[in-house]
């Protein structure tokens, strides 16, 4: 790393909440300890190498506005690698510990498939001496199956099967390249995998096809050693009409129905919870539930536009949330907080992409430090346990472990006056949770 990209910015300091310093932390405190493990062992913050590094914030009305004076546009190994290097000096000054990538991100798409291959291992050996210099890791690669014009079908659904042996080759480079890398994880998120409309689409044809690509996957994973965590990445629409991986409750039965769940974890993403119609902290608390949450893809929507329009996140009551159910399943194993976020189009100077970043890790310090406290007073707890008390003995325990029968549970019920659950106290519990956000 010999050019500095960001001249005139330092590493970013830690400095409270009285700075008056907008290139400060007010909040995230990397070595602070909340509970038992330090901030940034809890959070393992994450940069999207394709919206920090590549995006130019083009939009369907406009071209690009941003600067990035580390990218020359040229489709070239060097130019990749300056990109690589600023990402790496950005990483560095934001104290990101982890990034995330597409293939197509950190090298360029040549003309034909080994063009691009060997593009990506040249990159990716600049990458990993980036690695060893700054001890920044690979939270997870991916492979981008849904910009060419070949994927405009789909990828793994493709109506063409030499599309889908197109898409089977980019991903096992893909995992080449994460597993050269020590990458902790690889995600799937079915760009195209959907369709535009049921009249022209087989759905049946398609989704067994995507289960078979993935079975494929994970002989992969093995055959090459990749010890990484496999995540599927839930999104209801948006550019399909409909995608087959819509939300964490979809994915989870087509993870069961084609016996796929063991290798699989989720990666939730805000915004496509939103799409999806759902909170974000409904989307985790499922996949939690079914053991099944593994990363975060973290961003917010803007509840006006209705697109995925991928803004960083800075609602401290929504990260509290959210890291209430990250904290009760016990934290991150193999993933973490990735910014799935981009700076908006009118923000274009590199400077913002530091204020976003700061925005987001200082609004989930936050809402660590706040999730902690509630889950460390415990009186949110004791309510939700008094609430379905009455399955703990009685009747109810028959019902919870099982033993109970339509016959048993009408000799009760027979037995029984009027009876009415007790209030469930929606509103003095929202003033509970407010009491921690001064
Ligand atoms: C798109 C999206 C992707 C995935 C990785 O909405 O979230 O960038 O995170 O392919
Ligand atoms: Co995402």
């Amino acid at each position: 790393m010999s050019q500095e990209y960001f001249p005139g910015i330092k590493t970013i300091p830690f400095e409270g909440p009285k700075t008056k310093n907008r290139l400060a932390f007010r909040h995230y405190n990397a070595d602070e300890v909340v509970g038992k493990k330090k901030m940034k062992d809890h959070l393992r913050f994450s940069m999207a190498y394709w919206h920090a590094m590549k995006n130019t914030s083009s939009d369907p009305f406009g071209g690009g506005t941003r600067l990035r004076p580390w990218d020359d546009g040229s489709d070239t190994v060097d130019n990749a690698k300056c990109v690589a290097d600023a990402g790496f000096e950005f990483m560095q000054k934001m104290g990101l510990d982890y990034y995330c990538f597409h293939d197509r991100d950190v090298a360029p798409e040549l003309g034909d498939l080994q063009a691009s291959s060997d593009a990506l291992d040249a990159v990716a050996a600049h990458l990993k001496k980036l690695q060893r210099q700054t001890g920044i890791k690979l939270l997870w690669g991916t492979a981008c199956l849904f910009a060419h014009p070949r994927y405009m079908q789909g990828a793994a659904t493709s109506p063409n099967a030499d599309v889908y042996a197109i898409a089977a080759a980019q991903v096992k480079k893909a995992m080449d390249v994460t597993h050269m890398l020590g990458g902790m994880g690889y995600t799937f998120w079915g760009g195209r995998e959907g369709y535009a409309t049921l009249l022209n689409t087989d759905m049946k044809r398609e989704v067994s096809n995507l289960a078979h690509f993935l079975h494929m996957a994970v002989d992969y994973k093995k055959k090459i050693g990749f010890k990484g965590q496999f995540y599927i990445e839930p999104k209801p629409r948006e550019p399909s009409t409909h995608q087959y991986d819509s939300d964490s409750a979809a994915c989870l039965n087509f993870l069961r129905e084609h016996n796929l769940l063991e290798h699989f974890k989720l990666n939730i993403e805000t915004n496509h919870a939103t799409l999806a119609l759902h909170r974000v902290e409904h989307e985790l608390a499922v996949a939690a539930a079914a053991g099944a949450l593994g990363s975060i893809d973290a961003n917010t929507g803007d509840e006006l536009i209705g697109w995925d329009t991928d803004q960083f996140p800075t609602n401290v009551y929504m990260t509290t949330q959210m890291m209430l159910q990250l904290l009760k399943m016990g934290g991150f194993k193999t993933g973490g907080l990735n910014f799935d976020a981009k700076v908006r189009r009118e923000s274009y100077e590199p400077i913002d992409l530091f204020h976003a970043h700061i925005g987001g890790m200082d609004a989930f310090a936050r809402g660590l430090k706040i999730a902690h406290q509630i889950i460390a007073d415990g009186d949110l707890d004791r309510l939700v346990k008094t609430r379905y008390a009455s399955f703990e003995s009685g009747i109810g325990k028959t019902i919870t472990t099982g033993k109970a029968s339509f016959d048993s549970l009408e000799k009760h019920a027979l037995k029984l006056g009027n009876v009415l659950p007790a209030s469930g106290r929606q509103e003095m519990i929202e003033n509970l949770i407010n009491d921690y956000m001064d």
